[in-house]
């Protein structure tokens, strides 16, 4: 039976750079999940009888959101949902369950990296067909409808188990509880060349992989050690837990640092790897050698047709703006073409639908292909070993022997989390305002030689999008960004990403920080961060 219940707007619910993120005890407000989740059902049209995706990175309350997401796409008028056992699914699987499966769409539930808990962080997001997140049009439609809503309609039946694979009927809903791996590793399997990574683990390689207590923890398993014969413990923390064990599941240098040190220890591993949340974000690091995302991205693309989903060579890259300029590099030389867009993995998919590019990066640990739509953690790390496998070389000397061949760009990115809004707000307005009159300012030995606010303009659809980062470039081509973040759940994040690009090989052996300590206090004097922020010192460096 169909209930319709009536309810009043939230004034919170303006989706972000990933969909609407929010602390657990919001969401548990009377109705709160349920309007979103009528207000996207209420941006979308002609579904009736179609199949919707539902899945989540398994945190607390997913559970729950996931039943009443289930009953409400019945009452909606969906013919069928696919849910992942346990109300499991990593982002990049959910991606590739809707394309596989040509649903509608799907509901990802999900805050990625954020911590998990009663009192921590929570996530809906809505999926289109083509199994990439809304874009802003969706998301748009979705805030305007969530401030109108005045009802929504839920079915009146029991909860399902969602423990074993299985179908379920409620009413004219027909609900199947999938295994959430097979799909997506089997996926992987035909991109990959499993055999050669099997060969270098049995060759002695070692691997580890973190998958710090999300989402990834049952993929890695499978592939990993299963599939490609990793020994067992290759996988850590493998088991998903509703917070995490109590940790950040964000694979940076802090969140990440205990195998960061141990990747930098003698007698380290050969490959440390780690996945996020949601299992769409993803660190590499080599023996002694940490692998910034911007440069991950870059090699990947110089050495994708060693993987055979790739042999016929990538069409072309597009990295998010504040990413570094070292995949623009790999696209000169290669001859194809690179798209900068605004942060935000969204604005990748209508590029990768008109087959404009092949391979798609952020500075934020993202990395993906047209494989689905969405970053893929996972993807990243098999990507990698595929190179390694087929190369026989290490992380260390294939990441040297890009820089040698074109440059290297020495690339930070300073957050300060949790600051307050108005401060943050007034650092990138005063810098908006003073746009004009910076080409010229000279500070220590940079010359600022142009600066702008990044607008997007959409390739297929023609739709732009501005106001997505302030922009300052010196002569000589070092950067330095300025953006509020679109994910954080309390205060406001300032990130500055910061950017030089040294040619000279025998100059690539210097501190990050120590390289960029220029820009780093360019930035302080363009933007007064001390004193806007009232922080002394970034809260995350990576
Ligand atoms: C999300 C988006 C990414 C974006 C990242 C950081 O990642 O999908 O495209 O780069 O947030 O965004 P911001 O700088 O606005 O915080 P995830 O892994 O959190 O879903």
């Amino acid at each position: 039976m169909i209930k319709t219940v009536e309810t009043t707007p939230f004034g919170d619910q303006k989706p972000g750079t990933s969909g609407l993120r929010k602390k657990v005890p919001v969401f548990q407000q009377p109705n709160y999940a349920e309007n979103f989740i009528q207000s996207i059902f209420d941006s979308l049209e002609d579904f009736r009888g179609k199949t919707l995706v539902i899945g989540g990175d398994g945190r607390f309350y997913n559970r729950e959101v996931i039943q009443k997401a289930i009953k409400m796409a019945g009452a909606n008028g969906f013919g069928r949902v696919l849910v992942g056992r346990g109300g499991i699914l990593s982002t990049p699987a959910a991606s590739h369950i809707i394309r596989k499966y040509k649903a509608f769409g799907g509901i990802i539930l999900s805050a990625s990296h954020n911590p998990g808990g009663p009192t921590e962080d929570f996530g809906i997001k809505y999926n289109i067909g083509n199994g990439g997140p809304a874009p802003e049009r969706i998301t748009d439609a979705i805030y305007a409808i969530s401030q109108k809503i005045t009802k929504y309609k839920i079915l009146d039946a029991n909860d399902i188990d969602l423990d074993a694979v299985k179908t379920w009927h409620l009413g004219d809903l027909t609900v199947d509880v999938i295994d959430p791996v097979k799909d997506y590793a089997d996926l992987m399997e035909e991109l990959f060349d499993f055999q050669a990574i099997r060969n270098l683990f049995s060759l002695g390689c070692r691997v580890v992989f973190d998958a710090m207590h999300a989402v990834t923890g049952p993929y890695a398993k499978e592939i990993i050690e299963r599939r490609l014969g990793a020994p067992a413990g290759s996988v850590r923390n493998f088991i998903p837990l509703p917070d995490f064990g109590g940790h950040h599941p964000d694979p940076n240098l802090v969140h990440a640092k205990e195998l960061y040190d141990e990747m930098m220890a003698p007698h380290a591993p050969d490959f440390g790897a780690a996945s996020d949340g949601d299992g769409d974000r993803n660190l590499i690091i080599g023996r002694n050698i940490f692998v910034t995302p911007s440069d991950s991205l870059a090699i990947l693309a110089a050495n994708a047709h060693l993987a055979p989903g790739y042999s016929a060579g990538i069409v072309g890259i597009a990295r998010s703006m504040p990413t570094s300029a070292a995949a623009d590099r790999v696209a000169e030389k290669r001859g194809i073409r690179m798209f900068e867009t605004p942060t935000g993995w969204k604005f990748f998919g209508n590029l990768l639908d008109a087959g404009l590019v092949t391979i798609c990066g952020e500075e934020s640990a993202g990395t993906g292909s047209n494989h689905v739509r969405e970053k893929d953690g996972l993807w990243a790390v098999l990507m990698w070993l595929n190179i390694v496998a087929v190369r026989g070389e290490s992380v260390e000397d294939i990441v040297r022997q890009h820089w040698a061949t074109y440059g290297r760009n020495y690339y930070s990115r300073h957050d300060y989390e949790g600051v307050d809004s108005d401060g943050a707000n007034g650092l990138v307005e005063s810098l908006r305002e003073r746009l004009e009159t910076l080409p010229g300012t000279k500070i220590g030995d940079l010359v600022v030689s142009k600066a702008d606010d990044f607008a997007y303009k959409d390739p297929v659809e023609r739709s732009v999008s501005d106001h997505q980062g302030i922009r300052v470039f010196f002569e000589g081509g070092s950067r330095i960004v300025f953006r509020l973040s679109g994910t954080g759940t309390s205060g406001a994040t300032l990130r500055v990403y910061i950017e030089r690009y040294e040619p000279d090989a025998s100059a690539h052996d210097i501190d990050t920080q120590v390289a960029l300590a220029d820009l780093i206090i360019a930035a302080e004097t363009l933007a007064d961060i001390r004193r806007r922020t009232g922080r002394d010192a970034p809260t995350v460096i990576t």
